[in-house]
């Protein structure tokens, strides 16, 4: 009798765990852990600084079928990547706040979040500010609306980081940035009250000095900076360095290879000097982008039609240094 009975609640506890929906398995990143902010620094679970090392999608409206869960799998076990940056334009083409269809872009951020989720990776939610409304005020509303959105489907996940305003621009000041952050960091923190989240910066995520002159008082909060090798050289590096001293918490979200048009050369030797004080720093960073558009920026070449399971020959010059950097670690 006793038999039977462990045999039905082992047969019982089978059927739960196979029915148990993955947001309930995967709260947890088993790889770091929740991620938190000390000084200058993200730790991991036990407070111990950690780096995240990973690839930004383009544009999701653009190139959604590189967001699938294979090609992140790929990202993971080819490239050694540990997060997946998934940019959602507010504006230009197929932009959330831009007529572009709310419901595909979200599923496209599903699919990429359940996808990191599932290689016990990080994930970054970016809300990518550019062009025609690059102050993140003017969407204000909207942004709160897709961030109470996005923290409440994802608060159980460790994995989520939420990045809310990806690069102000066109003479944005950082009091403006600060009062569209005081305005949505709180909308996250009542779903996702942990979470991790990156403010970008004025001047394209460039002015990290204003941040570290006023930073804001939340915690678990870092500060977005973004550099493009062929344009941004040793006087940047230089700000950096300053505000990190200051004991800011800074993560690269995003950087290129090239000019910061996404074009021009592949600059190795500044994309070296700029991985080489990032990793001095602990600094996190994350590539622009996983996409075969025929600019310089992209890791897939253009004649390459595959969306995963790439090889080494189907990555662009900008590519095969990613790969080569990513897997030293
Ligand atoms: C670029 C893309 C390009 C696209 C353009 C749209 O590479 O294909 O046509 O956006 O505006 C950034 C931005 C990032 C840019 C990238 C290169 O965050 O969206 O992508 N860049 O210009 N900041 C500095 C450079």
């Amino acid at each position: 009798m006793a038999k039977i009975k462990s045999l039905i609640i082992s047969a019982v506890l089978i059927c739960v765990s196979i029915l148990t929906p993955l947001t309930a398995q995967a709260a947890e990143a088993s790889y770091y852990g929740a991620l938190h902010v000390k000084g200058a620094d993200l730790v991991d679970k036990h407070g111990d600084p950690v780096q995240l090392r990973g690839v930004s999608t383009h544009g999701i409206a653009w190139f959604p079928e590189y967001v699938n869960a294979k090609a992140v799998k790929s990202l993971k076990k080819t490239f050694h990547a540990n997060v997946y940056r998934i940019a959602c334009y507010t504006d230009e083409y197929g932009g959330y706040c831009n007529g572009g269809d709310k419901k595909s872009l979200e599923k496209t951020i599903d699919t990429g979040v359940k996808a990191a989720v599932k290689n016990d990776m990080y994930v970054i939610i970016d809300w990518h500010v550019l062009n025609e409304h690059p102050n993140p005020l003017d969407h204000k509303s909207d942004a709160k609306k897709f961030f109470k959105k996005m923290s409440k489907k994802y608060a159980k996940y460790d994995n989520v980081i939420y990045e809310i305003c990806n690069e102000p621009n066109g003479g944005t000041s950082w009091s403006d940035i600060r009062k569209y952050a005081k305005a949505v960091i709180p909308v996250i923190r009542k779903n996702a009250p942990d979470s991790v989240i990156i403010v970008g910066t004025p001047t394209w995520s460039q002015d990290v000095d204003k941040a570290a002159e006023h930073p804001l008082s939340y915690k678990n909060v870092m500060y977005a900076f973004h550099f493009y090798a062929g344009t941004h050289h040793a006087d940047l590096r230089k700000k950096l360095t300053a505000a990190h001293k200051k004991g800011l918490p800074v993560f690269v979200s995003e950087f290129g290879t090239c000019d910061a048009s996404g074009n021009g050369g592949f600059n190795k030797k500044e994309s070296n000097a700029w991985i080489k004080l990032l990793d001095s720093l602990n600094i996190s960073y994350v590539n622009w982008s996983l996409c075969n558009k025929a600019e310089t920026a992209s890791i897939i070449k253009s004649s390459c039609k595959k969306t995963s399971g790439w090889k080494k020959s189907d990555l662009t010059q900008s590519g095969k240094w990613l790969y080569q950097m990513l897997r030293k670690y």
